[in-house]
């Protein structure tokens, strides 16, 4: 018999424990050790209920997702579900840390569900682009109504015990002790001879006749493309039209069909990907840490602000430095509007407002900064001022002190010889906004200490980030990858293409938006200022100009400003294709003798994608990322890559590495242009007919 889930008698109630750490996955020998206990407890005489219950830190979170895409071994979850609930004795879930998954599913197999008060619960399947396929769809309908199951599956995101007890999901909250709290209340339904609770004999309710055809619309546009929230909606409507058994395998059928779907494939490859980026190569699980307890912020601005405000959301006190008390001033009412805003949408709390703004602290002087134990620049892109600061926090700040710049594009190692402590310095290079994205790109120096890395990535979490190490190059992982999706966007353009043509293939590749409207959307003075400084910097390496350059010259700085390279209306953020941008086009056409040409949606796609794997391929090469699912976190957390689609490199394994490498050959042969020629490794793996991932 399976280890993994034991058996004991607690006085007069059976207790089925799992302990398979770190989140009793339901895994194949957890699922033969619950049936196996369940039947002992059956068996035994002297218990009146039974318990089930996770040791550690939680109640089973799931299915193991690492068992999936491989051959599958009995028991099913769904039938020890189905056993658990055929049980003749009354069974008692007690819930603790997080019931997702095919935890829930075995808890709703219970006739009782029991949580503590910090617990949550969940079907987050969705998310792995699956669906809960242990009966989650045919029994959470009918225990709290359809539209709230949909509301829970759908989203997929996890419930508090509190809101649990209201939906009725958990029958009772329990204040101290979670075993001792379930045998009592075990023991109160076994005195009173409480009826068994069978899910499955209630009948599910729909209370709107249209709700399915309106939910589905309601999710059509933050769902586009994703295939596991419709085929939820269609389970949980066989819950509510067909008797249990046949509700059960419409489920099968539907959830079966997911699990070998690409979107399937890429989401769980991104959900490994993005637990795998926080433990670096080469950098021991046990590297030392420095505390971090305050932090500093330079820049009251919007990136400063927004950064800002992760400290104040995980509780960490923040100072933030402006050197003229109008900024500082303009800055912080903007956080507390931010947070205001955030609070009207009740996502927090009045207090919680005050309780952050008063861990935000504003200063207009260097010296306050001598107690930080992190400093984060975000002033000005630019090395002069860069060289300015770094020489200010070199003064103030402690020994010790983690100096980090949030620069998009400059030199780490250069700004970190501005001090005499490069060891100490490093980049976190936040993606606006700085306080929503997800993602930060952690930027290594040559020198930077392994122990400034390991507390910089581990800080990364703290704060509700997912930290990604990368190395020191212009751009480096992401912008590095974008700006070459950018100049390839404006040679298509200038070759004949419109810019919404352009944006239209990236967007029904999946991208929230294309590239012209995110140009617009970050401000077109963005790209042209680093455009600037490169051909005063590296003229030789620098972009030439092109049409866009005039846009921003005259004035059109995109969304802010109503004019990019689209048109806006006032409080719309919907492109608009510009007569006057495309006479601009026109006239640099023109200008520089180019006939325009038609231009296919395929040769889009090949060319601002496969530019892309083309560069990730070289940062591989030359160690910028570590590893491919590097590449593929950032692009999804920072640029809003399809989350179905895996990442870029991820995608491009779809696509054939071999593929790929042959147009980027044919591109290069074609242009004589260097951004076309084939990585080492890109030509490595298509002639081993391998992919990034093997
Ligand atoms: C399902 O149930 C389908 C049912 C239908 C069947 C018919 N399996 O996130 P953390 C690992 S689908 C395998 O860092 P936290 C994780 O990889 C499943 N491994 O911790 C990591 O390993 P590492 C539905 C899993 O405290 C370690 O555990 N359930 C699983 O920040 C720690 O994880 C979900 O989707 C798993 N199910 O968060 C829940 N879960 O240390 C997915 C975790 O080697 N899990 N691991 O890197 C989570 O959301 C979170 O892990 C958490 C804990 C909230 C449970």
């Amino acid at each position: 018999m399976s280890d993994l889930v034991s058996y004991r008698l607690e006085g007069d109630i059976g207790v089925i424990s799992v302990n398979y750490p770190p989140v009793n996955a339901l895994g194949q020998g957890v699922r033969e050790g619950l049936v196996a206990c369940l039947r002992q407890g059956l068996d035994d005489d002297q218990a009146k209920a039974l318990v089930v219950i996770g040791e550690g830190r939680t109640f089973p979170a799931g299915a193991d997702i690492r068992e999936f895409g491989k051959p599958p071994q009995g028991p099913a979850l769904p039938d020890v579900v189905a056993e658990y609930e055929a049980s003749d004795k009354l069974v008692v879930a007690a819930i603790h840390g997080t019931a997702l998954g095919g935890g829930l599913e075995v808890a709703l197999g219970c006739d009782y569900r029991v949580a503590v008060d910090s617990a949550k619960v969940g079907l987050p399947e969705v998310k792995l682009g699956i669906l809960p396929g242990a009966g989650g769809t045919q029994r959470l309908p009918r225990l709290i109504g359809a539209q709230k199951a949909l509301e829970v599956i759908v989203a997929g995101n996890p419930v508090k015990a509190k809101d649990a007890l209201e939906l009725g999901i958990v029958d009772e909250l329990i204040g101290g002790d979670l075993l001792e709290g379930a045998l009592a209340f075990a023991r109160k339904l076994a005195a009173g001879n409480a009826p068994l609770r069978r899910i499955r004999d209630l009948q599910a309710k729909k209370e709107d006749p249209d709700l399915f055809s309106n939910f589905e619309k309601s999710i059509a546009r933050k769902q586009r493309g994703f295939k596991a929230p419709f085929h939820c909606i269609k389970a949980v409507q066989a819950a509510v039209e067909l008797p249990f058994d046949e509700g059960m395998k419409r489920e099968r059928e539907l959830f079966a069909e997911l699990l070998v779907s690409p979107e399937s494939r890429a989401q769980r490859h991104v959900f490994f990907a993005e637990r795998e980026v926080a433990k670096v190569p080469g950098l021991p699980k046990d590297t030392p840490k420095r505390d971090i307890n305050q932090v500093a912020v330079i820049g009251a601005g919007t990136m400063g602000g927004g950064i800002a405000m992760n400290f104040a959301n995980a509780g960490i006190p923040v100072k933030i430095l402006e050197v003229k008390e109008d900024a500082l001033e303009k800055g912080i009412a903007v956080i507390r509007k931010n947070y205001e805003n955030t609070a009207k949408k009740g996502r927090i709390t009045a207090q919680q407002v005050e309780d952050r703004m008063a861990l935000i602290q504003p200063t207009l002087s260097y010296d306050d900064l001598s107690d930080v134990d992190l400093v984060i620049e975000a002033v000005f892109e630019n090395m002069d001022v860069k060289k300015a600061v770094f020489s200010e926090l070199d003064r103030v700040c402690k020994p010790g002190a983690i100096l980090a710049t949030n620069t998009s594009t400059l030199d780490v190692n250069r700004i970190a010889e501005f001090t005499q402590r490069p060891e100490d310095v490093m980049g976190m290079h936040f993606f606006s906004p700085a306080n929503v994205m997800k993602l930060l790109e952690n930027v290594r120096g040559e020198k930077t200490a392994d122990d400034v890395v390991a507390t910089v990535m581990d800080l990364s979490r703290r704060i509700g980030k997912v930290g990604v190490l990368v190395g020191v190059c212009h751009g480096f992982v992401g912008n590095r990858m974008l700006h070459k999706r950018q100049a390839e966007a404006i040679q298509l353009v200038n070759e004949g293409a419109s810019p919404a043509q352009v944006d239209k293939v990236l967007f029904d590749l999946g991208f929230p938006m294309g590239p012209f409207a995110m140009s617009d959307l970050a401000g077109m003075d963005v790209g042209y200022r680093i455009r600037e400084e490169l051909r005063k910097e590296d003229p030789d390496n620098a972009p030439p100009r092109n049409w866009t350059d005039e846009l921003v010259e005259q004035g059109r700085l995109g969304q802010k400003t109503q004019a990019g390279v689209f048109d806006y209306k006032e409080g719309d953020r919907t492109p608009v294709p510009s007569s006057e941008v495309d006479a601009l086009i026109a006239k640099f056409r023109e200008e520089q003798g180019i006939q325009a040409r038609e231009v296919s949606d395929q040769e889009i796609l090949e060319r601002c994608m496969y530019v892309m794997v083309n560069e990730g391929a070289k940062i591989l090469e030359e160690g910028i990322a570590a590893r491919p699912l590097d590449v593929d976190v950032i692009w999804i957390y920072g640029y809003g890559f399809p989350v179905y689609r895996g990442g870029v490199l991820f995608w491009a394994d779809s696509v054939g590495v071999k593929t790929i490498y042959d147009k980027v050959s044919q591109f290069h042969k074609e242009t004589g242009n260097d951004v076309w020629k084939p990585a080492a490794l890109l030509e490595n793996l298509a002639n081993e007919g391998k992919g990034f991932y093997g």
